[in-house]
């Protein structure tokens, strides 16, 4: 049994979307922004960086296995229950790949632009810098997209999903997705996908 802690929060969604795609049983243990369960001793034991989403795995008979930042989750997923990684070795270097360039780049970049852009007086240079990366790696997507139809080159994958969990919500960070047709075809076509409609509903 997974013991998910998590939030609906596009690194929160990521988890349950593909949890529900492997059909892996899972409890959730929401935790809202700003809950004091962030700071709880159980949590931190869990992540000590104090963020969701992260997991317990009880599997009966070995010992609990803990794991946070939703990259590292994604592959443990697709490793121990096999799937979402690419069948091949070139798809799954894809997939790495493309799942690395979301944790370190497009999330990063897209979460700073949404935050700068909601201050009272927003710094022109400071919202600059992180919206142009921003639509940097939103066109670099869109161009990877306008090639193959999944981002490892091969089926739908744990890079997909990471990538959609963010780009869904490319709104906050103020970008009209009908700007990028391919990104918003690609948005809706994974958000038809049973597994997703489960898990988005399940988080409420
Ligand atoms: N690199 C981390 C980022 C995790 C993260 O930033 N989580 C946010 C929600 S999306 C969070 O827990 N924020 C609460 C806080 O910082 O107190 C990952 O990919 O899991």
């Amino acid at each position: 049994m997974i013991e998910l802690f998590t939030a609906s929060t596009p690194n929160g969604i990521k988890i349950p979307i593909a949890l529900e795609e492997l059909a892996i049983p899972y409890t959730l243990r929401m935790m809202p922004m700003g809950s004091p369960d962030f700071r709880s001793a159980e949590f931190l034991s869990i992540n000590p960086n104090g963020k969701i989403p992260a997991i317990r795995h009880h599997d009966s008979g070995r010992a609990t296995v803990t794991i946070f930042e939703s990259g590292a989750i994604l592959l443990y997923l697709a490793d121990t229950f096999g799937g979402l990684a690419g069948a091949t070795a070139a798809a799954r270097g894809q997939t790495l790949s493309w799942l690395f360039l979301q944790v370190a780049g497009l999330g990063p970049m897209m979460g700073n632009a949404a935050h700068f852009r909601a201050m009272k007086s927003p710094d022109p240079y400071t919202i600059g810098r992180f919206h142009g990366e921003a639509g940097r790696y939103l066109a670099l997507v869109e161009a990877r997209l306008s090639e193959t139809e999944w981002l490892n080159g091969e089926a739908y994958s744990i890079a997909d999903i990471a990538h959609f969990s963010w780009i869904r919500s490319a709104g906050y960070a103020g970008f009209d997705l009908k700007d990028f047709p391919i990104l918003e075809a690609w948005v809706q076509k994974i958000e038809k996908r049973d597994a997703t409609g489960r898990a988005l509903a399940r988080m409420g």
